[in-house]
């Protein structure tokens, strides 16, 4: 391909090459002949023995013996899609990168979003880190972006990631528990690591339960380099900023969808993305110059430090728009191999030792899990940037290279392949001094465990500050070993005492002998989802919407109502008792969408019942619609009601909520997500307000949903 074609359909049109017509009319053996029968071996005699003969029998048996690969050793578990990236201007003051320079260069990209810890076949809504890997397939060959939507990590070094894997899997004498870490193990890893800390923040807040794999930040994590064409070098992090907004679940819910949809990031992606609702994500750089290097009371090569907002602002510089599903998942999703160490001249690393371990790491794994060296020509991993050097053979080669030549320096292949200069596009390492005894130690600010830990606490609003105490004795509550629970609190007492308390009071441990904590009063609202400037809560886009129904509804309610969330670009389902049709009051049909055995609350990002006395009669008789209001209240899901709809809400006993009375006075009361509206002149101000709080994602305010019996 001549690298200057490249657009935002090169990648498609590869791929296309690969393609199998699935149109085609005959079954065919791998060599082409045509089968005649698929179904019956070959036999001496009806009754007989099978023939080793029978080739088809066999090639369709040894083939089937052989179709998986081994999973990912973490990551295991994710969903792919394609989609293109596009600067904002052009960044040749910071970066040669070519890729981010031109506007109007659309640059095609595979995205692999994925749990860490869970088996291939696990539940998408476990608490856990998600990666954010994006691969970029640039005229200058694949830049691979592998972050995680968290912006710091466990450990400081590479050289301990074998020890948190194996603690943080199910142990290893029964292989319990699946995709959680929720054991012995990995919290008896934490307390003896408490360069941990500020992590398990992340991990055990809202971060670790997203709603969408479209709603979630990304993160580059490790600090990386700019380099510009006069070869000027400045330090930088990578972020990813959802344009939906930054939303999550709640943990009970989390817990149930895992059992009720265990597909449910993977559906989420794939549906909006057929819906034509493509995920769109603004990609950020941190820039630092290098003089600035030691400014901070943190060490920037540190991955378990950020770099708060306030001090190093972030530079919005392009779109990333992801519009197509792969056509099949092995082939691109299973196969994609990403690497940290793919990086195109512009872009270099730094000493980050956890980056220095992953540049390594990446390459090593893909030769096991995709069978030898010639896995970068796998359709998916193949660069659009022309490909051409000495390497050969290998298991499953597929270039067949013309030629006599495989060295370099020759004379008889015309000197070619030869290095390119820079001027020419040669990739040059970037020209860091470096100087210091052969040693195994890091720098002393390497040594403040504490003191991010204790931003990110100050960061979170009260409800993100329960959520991580609520975690913390989920997590800690598991764990059977006591002297491991009193180990987790005091280590948390080194960075806030009233929260190591807090955590004792809910295990069954004592409470610190004496409250610690770290002296940092500083506060970033940005590392906060609710507190987030940045976060977007004025859209209901793609948000699914429940809509409880029997026969007898108001058709002019619904169908308001339904008009007002799909203009907004929400999705509505007809829910019933049964699937068919159902009959207004003033005869009018609709269809069912789901019945009450094949769709749950937790499904849903809000709720909503229109009037119909018979209706309404109906839906209070029903145990699952009542159980379906309450679950979504529990879990701070805007409600809406119309006319006699407001009757469920009223008999499904929502603590301390004000709804719409008859009086014209009331109108249209939204109290706390519940927005309910009695008389029908009010129906727009309704659907405003409802659209409104649907907006809001969830509503915290509700201190008496635990009396709710959901
Ligand atoms: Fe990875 N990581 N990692 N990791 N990682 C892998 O590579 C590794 C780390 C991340 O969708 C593996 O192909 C080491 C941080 C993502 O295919 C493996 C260390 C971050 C993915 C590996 C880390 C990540 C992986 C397993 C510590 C965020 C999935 C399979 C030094 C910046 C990519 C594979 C995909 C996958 C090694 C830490 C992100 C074993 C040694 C930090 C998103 O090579």
């Amino acid at each position: 391909m001549d690298k200057k074609m490249i657009n935002e359909k090169s990648k498609e049109e590869q791929l296309e090459k690969f393609h199998e017509d699935p149109e085609r009319e005959f079954l065919t053996t791998n060599q082409g002949v045509r089968v005649n029968n698929t179904d019956i071996s070959l036999k001496a005699g009806e009754r007989g023995p099978t023939l080793l003969e029978d080739f088809h029998f066999r090639e369709k048996l040894t083939h089937f013996d052989h179709e998986r690969i081994p999973e990912r050793v973490v990551h295991a578990r994710g969903s792919g899609a394609h989609g293109f990236f596009q600067v904002y201007e052009p960044m040749t003051e910071y970066t040669s990168a070519k890729f981010l320079q031109d506007p109007n260069k659309k640059t095609p990209v595979f995205v692999r979003f994925s749990t860490v810890v869970g088996f291939r076949g696990s539940a998408d809504t476990v608490r856990d880190v998600r990666g954010f890997a994006v691969k970029f397939y640039t005229e200058d060959g694949n830049y691979d972006l592998v972050g995680n939507n968290m912006p710091v990590f466990f450990i400081q070094d590479a050289i301990k990631f074998p020890d948190l894997v194996h603690a943080i899997k199910p142990e290893q004498d029964n292989q319990i528990p699946q995709a959680s870490a929720a054991h012995d193990t990995f919290w008896d890893f934490v307390s003896c690591h408490h360069e941990n800390a500020h992590m398990i923040m992340w991990v055990l807040s809202d971060r670790a339960l997203p709603r969408s794999y479209r709603m979630m930040e990304g993160f580059g994590v490790n600090t990386f380099r700019f380099v510009n064409a006069e070869g000027k070098g400045r330090f930088i992090k990578f972020h990813w900023k959802p344009m939906l907004g930054i939303h999550s679940l709640v943990w009970d819910e989390t817990q149930k969808i895992a059992g009720k949809d265990p597909d449910f990031n993977r559906r989420d992606l794939w549906d909006a993305i057929e819906m034509g609702a493509y995920p769109e994500f603004e990609l950020g750089v941190q820039i630092l110059e290098e003089e600035d290097e030691f400014k901070f009371d943190f060490d920037i090569l540190d991955p378990t430090k950020l770099w708060p907002e306030e001090d190093v602002p972030i530079k919005w510089i392009g779109k990333m728009t992801l519009d197509r599903n792969p056509d099949n998942f092995f082939a691109e999703t299973e196969q994609v191999a990403f690497c940290p160490a793919n990086v195109v001249p512009g872009i270099d690393f730094s000493n980050d030792p956890l980056l220095q371990g992953r540049l390594f790491s990446y390459l090593d794994t893909q030769l096991i899990r995709l069978g030898g060296p010639n896995f970068q020509e796998i359709p998916v991993n193949r660069a659009l940037a022309p490909v051409a050097n000495n390497q050969r053979e290998g298991y499953n080669r597929m270039t067949i290279n013309k030629g006599k030549t495989s060295y370099f320096p020759n004379t008889v292949g015309d000197g070619k392949p030869r290095p390119a200069s820079a001027e020419e596009g040669g990739y040059v390492h970037y020209m860091e001094k470096v100087e210091g005894k052969i040693i195994r130690s890091r720098s002393e600010k390497f040594k403040d465990f504490f003191s991010q830990a204790k931003l990110f606490w100050n960061s979170m609003s009260q409800p993100e500050k329960e959520h991580i105490i609520e975690a913390f004795h989920f997590e800690i509550g598991k764990v059977k070993d006591k002297k491991i629970r009193q180990a987790v609190v005091d280590m948390f007492n080194n960075v806030d005492g009233d929260l190591a308390v807090e955590i004792a009071k809910g295990v069954g441990v004592s409470a610190p002998a004496q409250k610690g904590g770290s002296p940092v009063a500083k506060e970033s609202p940005n590392l906060s989802q609710e507190r987030s400037e940045r976060n977007v809560k004025n859209t209901i886009k793609t948000r699914k919407i429940a809509i409880l129904v029997a026969d007898g509804y108001d058709h002019k309610d619904l169908s308001q109502a339904m008009q007002a969330l799909e203009a907004g670009g929400a999705k509505a389902d007809i829910i019933s008792k049964f699937q068919g049709m159902l009959k207004s009051s003033d005869g009018q049909e609709i269809e069912v969408d789901k019945n009450y055995r094949t769709t749950e609350s937790v499904l849903y990002d809000a709720v909503y019942i229109p009037g119909g006395k018979e209706n309404v009669e109906t839906l209070k008789k029903h145990g699952d619609a009542i159980h379906f209001v309450n679950e979504a209240f529990r879990h701070c899901k805007p409600l809406g009601a119309t006319g006699e709809g407001v009757e469920l809400f009223k008999a499904a006993h929502l603590p301390d909520i004000k709804l719409a009375g008859k009086s014209s006075a009331d109108k249209v009361v939204s109290d706390k997500g519940v927005v309910t509206a009695r008389n029908e002149g009010d129906r727009s101000s309704f659907n405003e307000s409802f659209t409104i709080a649907i907006a809001q994602h969830r509503h915290w305010n509700r201190e008496k949903k635990e009396q709710v019996p959901a």
